[in-house]
């Protein structure tokens, strides 16, 4: 394979792990996992080209002048095989790695810390990323197409020997199921615990405050997994108040339904996911502890666990779309 196509192989297969994975990431359940057989092979992908690219990068680190900032195109090296060591190992079974970050957590890391570099190497290199016309006739061709088949089948072929441990279809491990104390207490980025006391609060529904014994009082309840992108998911009893029947039909207006925590973290909900949302104040039959959400927290079933806002402080009607945020928090 020749240098130029090698590196747009790269680009390729780096931009689709990168987008995969971010996509992975916003769902939930199988619809997760077909995507992440494509991360996989993406990932494998990169793999199978680095006798070509070492090839490339030994030719230009060998002429007399070299790169004027050669490092660089290490340090990306460098971090990608940081990036797909720790993909391997939590899909191997490895997906806590002692401290504080999970072995995800570090494969989203360093794919995260690379994309300056990747965005440095290409940019500042002269390659022609659009393809001629005369090279996409020559794609467009039995043999090429047969050589993409027997890449796929390679890649696919290590997607299959790889070892896999048993996991959800997102890929996360079980964690603390039934046992809220057991499952850990995640923020999506930033967010401290804040400690909230009973009695000073209340949660604001519309117009209305609700004290926090007045919700404490229902008992609506449901059963569900929180998934969590940290790389693993908890299944709970969760027992509260449904949305929806604080918040009543909703006006004609109204498009989404905003949760805003104590922290400043919210999340925007289509209206029409009203009836599986829950506000749940307690877990396995006891009051959320500080890190679960005290004193309530929002549980929507079928959303991964980001969108499950904890010390909610606020919820509100909105004339906006839901779709009108940033598809992952900022905090
Ligand atoms: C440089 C970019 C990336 C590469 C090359 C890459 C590659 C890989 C590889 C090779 C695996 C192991 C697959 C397996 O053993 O089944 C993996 C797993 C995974 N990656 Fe990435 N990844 C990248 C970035 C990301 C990003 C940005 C995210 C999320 C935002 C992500 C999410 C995941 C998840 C959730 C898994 C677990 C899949 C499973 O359990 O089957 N990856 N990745
Ligand atoms: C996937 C991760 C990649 C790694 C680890 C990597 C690494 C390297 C290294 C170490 C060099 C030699 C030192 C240098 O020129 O700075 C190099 C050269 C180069 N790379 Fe990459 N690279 C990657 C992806 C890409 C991509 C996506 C492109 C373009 C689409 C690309 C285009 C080039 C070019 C044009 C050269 C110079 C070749 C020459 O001067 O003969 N690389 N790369
Ligand atoms: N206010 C607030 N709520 C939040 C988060 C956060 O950072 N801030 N993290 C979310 C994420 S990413 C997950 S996985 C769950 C974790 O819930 P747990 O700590 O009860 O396990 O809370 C969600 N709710
Ligand atoms: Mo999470």
């Amino acid at each position: 394979m020749g240098g130029r196509r090698t590196n747009l192989a790269l680009l390729f297969l780096l931009a689709l792990a990168f987008l995969t994975g971010w996509v992975a990431f916003a769902l939930f359940g199988w619809p997760s996992r077909l995507v992440l057989v494509v991360h996989a092979l993406a990932g494998i992908g990169l793999l199978l080209l680095v006798p070509w690219k070492s090839l490339i990068a030994r030719r230009a680190l060998s002429r007399r002048r070299r790169p004027r900032v050669w490092w660089a195109s290490l340090v990306l090296g460098l971090g990608l095989a940081i990036s797909l060591v720790f993909g391997f190992l939590h899909s191997a079974g490895r997906w806590s790695v002692g401290g504080d970050l999970t072995a995800m957590e570090f494969h989203v890391g360093a794919a995260v810390c690379i994309l300056p570099f990747a965005a440095w190497h290409v940019l500042a290199r002269p390659v022609r990323v659009r393809l001629r016309r005369a090279e996409l006739a020559a794609f467009l061709t039995r043999r090429s197409f047969l050589r993409l088949g027997a890449f796929g089948a390679a890649a696919a072929g290590g997607l299959l020997v790889l070892p896999q441990a048993r996991r959800s279809p997102s890929g996360s491990y079980e964690l603390g199921s039934f046992t809220p104390s057991e499952m850990p207490g995640t923020q999506w980025m930033f967010d401290p615990v804040p400690v909230v006391a009973p009695d000073a609060y209340s949660l604001s529904v519309g117009a209305r405050r609700v004290a926090y014994e007045e919700l404490a009082g229902f008992s609506d309840g449901v059963r569900c997994q929180l998934d969590c992108t940290g790389g693993w998911y908890a299944t709970q009893d969760w027992e509260g108040v449904n949305l929806a029947r604080l918040l009543g039909p909703p006006p004609a207006w109204a498009a989404s339904i905003v949760v805003r925590s104590v922290t400043g973290y919210s999340r925007r909900f289509p209206v029409g996911s009203l009836p599986a949302l829950l506000l749940a104040v307690r877990a396995g039959g006891a009051p959320l502890d500080p890190a679960h959400g005290f004193p309530v927290r929002l549980v929507a079933p079928g959303r991964r666990g980001f969108w499950w806002v904890k010390w909610v402080s606020s919820v509100e009607l909105d004339a906006l779309p839901d779709w009108w945020q940033p598809p992952f928090p900022l905090q």
